[in-house]
């Protein structure tokens, strides 16, 4: 017994070592060590308590973003001019792209990291893709781990795509600050799936590919409803139309992004 209480101790131990040597190196910015321990969230739930309890300390500085919307609406296009603006202004970003609805071909998460690719040589962008590996209670958790890990990283600004279970992921609004919900002109239906009861979720409404005939239709419906909604809330989402490829309407975006940030 003693024998197996001492072993115990001696692997809490090393776990522990190594997990501060971990953290260490990520809170010099080390791109390795952030994406080890993003792995250990998602496999091994043992360390990962560990390397939380020593991270938590350094977070709560970063600005969370949440980036949502059925597959295919631009998500990915959207964070990838984000990103280009945030570094702009000097920003350093991290980025974990989570898709739900894909367990086995992995497919959208491939094409997200081509579409954000240009600034993977980037020192100050750090990109990670999540698969949908739900063992460790819920992808939700694990991002907000991931996050975490960023966070302490020393991202200044930290964007989450999210495909979520229909046209929104509910449950991103408990692990990001700021809720981006993106719609385009093709989505008919999509109005009607945010009035059945996702409408508290989004601060800010995002009308993509307004390049596209149909915007303004969308547009409307979308204002009209927000209008319908009497719930006591201080803060109302604006509806802002972006190109993600052409970059038409980020400007407007970006500032919507900041007054949110400062209203909370
Ligand atoms: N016409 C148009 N196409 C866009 C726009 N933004 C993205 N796309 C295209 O829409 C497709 C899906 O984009 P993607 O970013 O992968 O969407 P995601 O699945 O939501 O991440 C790609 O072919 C993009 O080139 C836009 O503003 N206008
Ligand atoms: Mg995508």
């Amino acid at each position: 017994n003693l024998k197996y209480c001492l072993m115990a101790m001696s692997i809490k131990r090393e776990i522990k070592d190594r997990m501060s040597k971990l953290t260490e190196k990520l809170l010099k910015g080390d791109k390795l060590a952030a994406a080890k321990l993003i792995s250990i969230i998602e496999d091994k739930p043992d360390e990962a308590v560990k390397a939380m309890e020593i991270i938590y300390q350094y977070t709560g500085k970063a600005h969370i973003i949440g980036v949502t919307g059925a597959p295919g609406v631009g998500k990915s296009s959207l964070i990838n001019y984000l990103i280009k603006e945030f570094r702009e202004e000097n920003l350093s970003v991290g980025v974990i792209a989570v898709d739900a609805t894909s367990p086995f071909t992995g497919g959208a998460v491939l094409g997200d990291r081509i579409r954000m690719q240009e600034h993977s040589t980037d020192p100050e962008v750090f990109i990670r893709s999540m698969g949908s590996r739900d063992h460790l209670g819920g992808i939700a958790l694990s991002t907000q781990k991931s996050t975490r890990v960023l966070d302490a990283m020393g991202k200044d600004i930290i964007l989450v795509e999210s495909v979520g279970v229909g046209q929104v992921d509910i449950a991103i609004a408990n692990v990001v600050d700021t809720v981006l919900l993106v719609l385009t002109p093709l989505m008919g239906d999509a109005i009607q799936t945010i009035k059945a009861g996702v409408m508290e979720i989004p601060d800010i409404y995002v009308l993509n590919k307004s390049d596209l005939p149909g915007i303004n239709i969308v547009e409307n419906e979308i204002k009209s409803m927000l209008k319908l909604n009497t719930s006591e809330k201080d803060w109302e989402p604006p509806v802002v139309k972006t190109q993600s490829l052409t970059g038409e309407g980020f400007n407007i975006l970006l500032n919507k992004i900041n007054e949110h940030w400062k209203f909370l």
